[in-house]
């Protein structure tokens, strides 16, 4: 889509630190890390947040969210926890528009709030 960062990203035609990909989910290293490890997991269509799914992207939704549980088990974090989170939208501080959701772990949490 356009001038989409992510949507370059799953072209090829930006760089990533890739930990998974399959035919509708791409997942990488954030370039920003908030955490030990901060993946990024990200459906390869293009819509722009939880928000912008359409009833047409349910079933992707979900493959992004189990790429989640797999990618934390193959980084061998399940067992330590970790935490997976969108922001949508401006005041959850939605930076880049194009759903993704930051795997976070490695690394006591702080609590969420504001
Ligand atoms: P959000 O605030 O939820 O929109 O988070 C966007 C995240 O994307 C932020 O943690 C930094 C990351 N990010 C932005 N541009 C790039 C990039 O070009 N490469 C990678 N790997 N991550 C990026």
């Amino acid at each position: 889509m356009g001038d989409c960062i992510f949507c370059k990203i799953i072209e090829g035609e930006l760089p990533s630190k890739k930990v998974y990909e399959d035919d509708h989910v791409l997942a990488f290293h954030d370039i920003q890390p908030a955490a030990p490890i901060h993946v990024l997991i990200i459906p390869k269509k293009h819509f722009a947040s939880l928000d912008a799914a359409g009833e047409e992207d349910w079933a992707i939704v979900g493959q992004t969210q189990r790429a989640a549980q797999n990618i934390a088990r193959e980084l061998g974090v399940a067992e330590s926890g970790y935490r997976v989170v969108t922001n949508c939208g401006s005041n959850a501080g939605q930076v880049v528009h194009h759903l993704h959701y930051h795997l976070l772990a490695g690394a006591k949490l702080a609590p969420l709030g504001v």
